[in-house]
């Protein structure tokens, strides 16, 4: 259901919903048209007049609490709905998705009631004989328009939503289309929570929503997570409105596993990072690099765990048919590439899972090792030195993440400090500080959020200068 201005509708359109484990279409959902979406950005406005406009932090965090309880209260529910939306493994969901959904919640409930702003006494000086205080005040942004992905879909959608409403704004969420469950869900909650009409709306739809909502005159800022060429299309359309923007984007993230590293660790850590949720999160390692003395040993271990992995229980499938046939597409551009498949590099007759896939054999400049495939698969590269590793580790579009593996404690540091990427994790894996920022360079995206980030993206600070020292 839609849920605009605190009221649950349905639509005229409706769009159908695939299991991606099966293929097979398990329901349908209301299509919000532009006339929807107006509904909801003016309801959104109006809300920020109403009672949500007047409430103090105190009223604020008791809201993101309430949600935060209310998600925890229907636990089951959302579990089983991010499962039946994205067919990824019902533990990944369970430890993942939805405790960190009422974690983000629960974050900036606190962060909120810590956060300090700035004041300073201020000296006489130049024109004005006087001294005064100057100090700043955070006021919302007013509507945001928060555009969340299928891959992490509530946790990625309250990831935005919870700091939003933190500083006081309100929000107009569009999920992908391809995994609307948990955000009606949300609604529910929120609803349920006693927040004013109007201050949380949904609107499901595709494309054509979100290019409604994102070029809207009465959006005040866009917060997105997604594909970086959706990100160029949103940029485009806030340009017209000078919009302000935060873009989680797209990522071609290495891993470097020096000689000196612990093995089994490296190899475990890169099957997670590898092919967890089959590839499908902006953080998952694409590419890896090993140190020439344990790299045949490194590609051989990394085959064999590979090859172990269960569908259904360690990965689920690709999000869609059309995903599927764009990483299948990859699959075979590599093999035209030259690339030699250690394991995988197929479709698996079963939904749209295809086999985690390990590629060797190609060169840094191939189009396999360079673009984005989002999809169960990583390439292994040798390499001899420190400097050349980080040369290519940084030679990419892309500037996301980095995993380091290795034991040398004074290398961990030095190596970290020169890979241009906005996080980089030694000897672990998405392992997430919500109060660190998060976010990437060059096409991985514009900002940062995370902890006192968000909160400052997701408000505008104003200046206050109090005279004190009265001129005579
Ligand atoms: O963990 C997070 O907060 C985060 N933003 C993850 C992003 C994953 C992208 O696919």
């Amino acid at each position: 259901m839609l849920y605009i201005d605190g009221a649950f509708e349905s639509a005229a359109d409706t769009f159908a919903l695939v299991d991606p484990t099966d293929g097979r279409t398990t329901g349908t959902v209301p299509e919000a048209s532009a006339a929807h979406v107006d509904r909801a950005v003016a309801a959104a406005r109006r809300a920020l007049g109403g009672p949500w406009g007047e409430e103090g932090v105190e009223g604020r965090r008791a809201v993101l609490r309430r949600i935060a309880d209310g998600i925890e209260a229907r636990f089951d529910e959302f579990v089983a709905a991010e499962v039946a939306d994205t067919g990824k493994p019902r533990e990944l969901a369970a430890t993942v998705d939805i405790p960190r959904a009422v974690g983000n919640f629960r974050a900036y409930a606190d962060l909120l009631y810590g956060r300090a702003e700035e004041a300073y006494p201020t000296a006489a000086h130049g024109w004005n004989s006087g001294a005064a205080l100057s100090y700043t005040l955070r006021r919302p942004l007013g509507v945001v328009a928060v555009v969340a992905p299928w891959n992490l879909p509530l946790l990625l959608l309250t990831w935005k939503v919870a700091p939003a409403l933190a500083m006081g704004n309100t929000v107009v969420a569009k999920p992908s289309e391809l995994t609307p469950r948990t955000a009606t869900l949300l609604a529910e909650v929120i609803d349920a929570a006693g927040v004013p009409a109007g201050v949380f709306n949904l609107v499901h739809g595709a494309a054509a929503t979100g290019a409604h909502l994102v070029a809207h005159p009465g959006v005040d800022a866009i917060a997105f997570t997604g594909a970086t060429a959706t990100g160029r299309t949103i940029m485009g359309a806030a340009a017209a409105n000078l919009t302000p923007v935060s873009f989680e984007l797209g990522g071609k993230n290495a891993a470097v596993v020096f000689a000196d590293a612990d093995l089994d660790a490296a190899v475990a850590g890169t099957v997670r990072s590898s092919f967890t949720h089959a590839g499908q999160i902006c953080l998952c390692t694409e590419r890896v690099y090993v140190q020439r003395p344990v790299y045949d040993r490194f590609v051989r271990a990394l085959a064999e765990r590979t090859r172990a992995l269960r569908p259904g229980v360690d990965y689920g499938p690709m999000i869609s048919a059309g995903h599927r046939a764009k990483v299948l597409g990859h699959f075979r551009l590599a093999e035209e590439e030259g690339a030699t498949v250690e394991v995988g590099g197929r479709a698996m007759d079963q939904g749209f899972f295809v086999e985690p896939t390990v590629l060797t054999g190609l060169g840094d400049d191939t189009r396999t090792v360079r673009e984005e495939i989002f999809g169960p698969v990583c390439h292994v590269a040798p390499f001899d030195t420190e400097a050349e590793v980080v040369g290519r580790v940084n030679d990419s579009e892309y500037g996301l993440a980095a995993t380091v593996w290795t034991t040398d404690l004074s290398r961990a540091h030095r190596v970290a400090a020169r890979i241009e990427a906005g996080i980089v994790w030694v000897n672990c894996w998405n392992l997430r500080d919500l109060r660190t920022p998060f976010g990437g360079l060059r096409s991985s995206g514009i900002g940062r959020e995370g902890g006192a980030h968000s909160l400052d993206f997701f408000s505008e600070p104003v200046t206050v200068c109090v005279g004190i020292g009265a001129e005579q």
